[in-house]
């Protein structure tokens, strides 16, 4: 617990309070950020409160401060946990992973890089060259996947519209050697739809802006095949100018240099945006056909391609192929589809080839011992806006994931062990929300299965059949309504709406666009056009446009499927990894640095359950281990116990350890584990066996050199 800091600032640690109470709680989380304290512990989790404004806390001095310092030694710190998390990592070969939580707009993106700075700057003492690369690949991939990836909504000026888990790979040194990045769930929709007062994502300004303000140059080169390296020279994140550069280099060294500027994927998306569709008698025309033109040289194919991929779509009916025309309506459906389907293709692109320069190369577990890694979790927070479609349903499903995830790591999976381990207990209560993630996942029953049946139906397909299949099904759900469910229920607006008791508030969902948007369907035509681009990352980008009509007959997986699955696939990972955990509080709704605003935050603090967290944590213990375990590293501190012991059982032996040492008001005894409650306990054990063993060191040379 840290307690070197004066007590104007309050308390370091939650754990510290002299009654946990809500009041408490706030009074001194309210302190602290108005000191200039955004950084408290609740034991190893951190809580964050968002400061707006510069704090000159990142430094190189700050780094060296926390390097290779135990928690409780310095002020609660970001990097103190990079710390913790690095030192398991390196200490005990575990695999860790850092999980940021919060809101919108708490401040997980900006964690996420101070902690992967943190990292970059306690490596690599030996400067080896190959180490500095993939460090540098790692801190400058933020650059360019945020200007493709973020976008001004009205809860964020820089909100990540994707989700980024990112893997740190770690030699038996502890350097880094490598990364991964996983992306979830482009909000693509935004590409060709924004709510008032949002923009698209960043890279559509930033080209725009590169003759006035040039503040920032992005330039990524990557080099397939061969050799591999992204330049990126950041002056400040609010203008970025990128270029995504592709030069393939032939095995023969005849070089290919195809430059693919991904201004050009962007460019297309603008003019895309100017297509319009208009009808002469029966036929269905462009009506700006100049675009055509352009977006033909765009994607480096021919003019009447794109034209025909825009007003027909080609069907199997039986053994004949036939070319059917698109309505108005259709056509600005596929043109729409297209342009969100090859703005995702482009950002999953530049994610591969970032992965491509980042992976692991030629390490032998045999030879250079285990590869350890970190994982970084900074995905879009929770999130309540005036309009809330698919998108939002996924992101706060994924933060109802998370959010399960804490509560099964911090605060049941504890409690469970204490009870097992016959530890007295009283069971602290927390509000579980498996029933919601229940509510969303459960096969058949769940929201998702309601909306892939609604999608699979023969008959109409439409979002109010989907609504109709809510109702009937989740007529008696506690954390579902309708306004069909509650007539009554004032706030129920709108006959296509559905409402969601998530457990960080209340979300009213239109149905409108669910089905389009989980059944993404992009005509063949299109992914055949990109195909036979001649541009040959156009092609590669799409290599299912090689099917012919006829041989395309497998249904896609839908979006919510799919995102269902990728955020099953991510909670096994992250559970299977020693987590450490960053809760971010966003203090207001206006970015000010000075504005605490008591509600809002409190409502955060208790949807969070940070108060359960420090009940679950001051009543706990830091630190178990079995008692072989524990004997085995501690046992030459005591007479009893060194070099072997003679007492009936391991535990009796600990128990005697524990009381020659005098710490046994600090340690519990379970059936098979002891626990330490404060980590200054360990702390101290860990010196008294650091001195022993330097005696014994200098013993044993006496003893061989003689002279014992
Ligand atoms: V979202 O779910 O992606 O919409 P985040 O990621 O939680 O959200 P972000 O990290 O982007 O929020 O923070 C929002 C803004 O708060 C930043 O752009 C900064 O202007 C500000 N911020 C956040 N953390 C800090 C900080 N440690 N120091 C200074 C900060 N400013
Ligand atoms: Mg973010």
């Amino acid at each position: 617990m840290a307690e070197h800091e004066s007590l104007e600032f309050g308390k370091a640690d939650f754990v510290l309070l002299d009654s946990v109470s809500l009041e408490e709680f706030m009074a001194n989380l309210k302190l602290r950020f108005e000191k200039g304290r955004i950084y408290t512990y609740i034991g190893e989790v951190v809580v964050s409160v968002n400061p707006y404004r510069a704090m000159n806390i990142y430094g190189r001095d700050t780094i060296e401060q926390y390097k290779g310092r135990e928690l409780y030694e310095r002020p609660p710190h970001l990097f103190a946990i990079a710390d913790a998390a690095y030192k398991a990592m390196k200490r005990r070969n575990k695999d860790t992973c850092i999980v940021i939580s919060g809101e919108s707009g708490a401040g997980k993106t900006e964690a996420s890089k101070y902690i992967m700075q943190y990292i970059a700057a306690i490596t690599n003492p030996g400067q080896r060259a190959e180490v500095e690369r993939v460090k540098n690949m790692l801190l400058k991939s933020n650059c360019v996947l945020e200007a493709f990836g973020n976008a001004k909504t009205n809860r964020n000026d820089n909100s990540s519209r994707f989700g980024k888990y990112m893997d740190i790979n770690f030699d038996f040194k502890g350097d880094p050697i490598g990364g991964h990045i996983n992306n979830y769930l482009l909000e693509k929709s935004r590409v060709i739809f924004q709510q008032e007062g949002e923009r698209s994502f960043h890279s559509f300004y930033q080209h725009t802006h590169t003759h006035t303000h040039t503040h920032t140059h992005t330039h990524t080169h990557t080099h397939t095949h061969t050799h591999t390296h992204t330049h990126t020279h950041t002056h400040t994140h609010t203008h970025t100018h990128t270029h995504t550069h592709t030069h393939t280099h032939t095995h023969t060294h005849t070089h290919t240099h195809t430059h693919t500027h991904t201004h050009t994927h962007t460019h297309t998306h603008t003019h895309g945006g100017n297509l319009t569709f208009g009808v002469d008698g029966d036929t269905t025309l462009i009506e700006n056909s100049k675009v055509v033109a352009v977006i033909g040289v765009l994607l480096a194919t021919k003019e009447e391609n794109v034209e025909k991929a825009l007003l027909y779509r080609t069907v199997a009916t039986g053994r004949d192929v036939i070319d059917k025309q698109h309505t108005t309506q259709e056509a600005s459906y596929g043109r729409d589809a297209l342009a969100k389907a090859m703005y995702e293709r482009m950002f999953c692109w530049i994610v591969g080839r970032i992965n491509d320069v980042i992976e692991v190369k030629n390490y032998d577990a045999k030879v250079h011992g285990k590869n350890t890694v970190i994982g970084v979790l900074d995905i879009y927070g929770f999130e309540i806006f005036q309009n809330n479609s698919f998108e939002q349903f996924c992101i706060n499903y994924c933060n109802e994931k998370l959010q399960q995830l804490f509560i099964q790591l911090v605060l049941r999976q504890e409690q469970e062990e204490y009870q097992r381990e016959g530890i007295p207990w009283k069971h602290i209560d927390y509000f579980n929300n498996q029933i919601i993630v229940d509510l969303v996942e459960l096969q058949h029953k769940g929201i998702f299965s309601v909306l892939d049946e609604a999608c699979m139906n023969v008959g109409k397909v439409t979002d109010e059949v989907f609504l109709q299949g809510l109702n009937s099904k989740l007529a008696k759900h506690a954390h579902y309504t309708s306004r069909k469910l509650s007539p009554t229920d004032k706030s129920l607006e709108f006959d296509r709406d559905f409402r969601i008791r998530h457990y960080a508030g209340d979300v009213m969902y239109s149905v409108v666009g669910f089905i389009d948007k989980n059944k993404d369907t992009l005509f063949q035509d299109f992914k055949r056009l990109l195909y036979n681009s001649s541009n040959p990352v156009l092609k590669m980008m799409w290599p299912e446009g090689k099917l012919s009509i006829t041989e395309v007959t497998k249904r896609p997986l839908t979006a919510a499927t799919l995102f269902k699955n990728s955020m099953i696939a991510l909670v096994e990972n992250l559970a299977c990894k020693e987590p450490y955990y960053v809760r971010c509080i966003k203090p207001n709704d206006v970015k000010s640095p000075l504005l605490f605003e008591h509600e809002r935050c409190r409502h955060q603090v208790e949807y969070l359950g940070l108060l359960e967290n420090v009940r679950v944590r001051r009543a706990g213990f830091a630190n178990r281990q079995d008692y072989p375990r524990f004997l085995q590293r501690y046992k030459m501190i005591s007479e009893f116990t060194w070099p072997n012991h003679d007492l009936p059982s391991d535990k009796e032996a600990v128990k005697r350890l524990v009381q020659g040492c005098g710490f046994e008001h600090d340690v519990a005894y379970g059936k098979t584990k002891v626990f330490v409650r404060t980590p200054r306990t360990l702390f101290c054990l860990e010196e008294q066996r650091d001195e022993m063993v330097g005696r014994i060191v200098l013993f044993l040379q006496k003893v061989w050199r003689g002279t014992i």
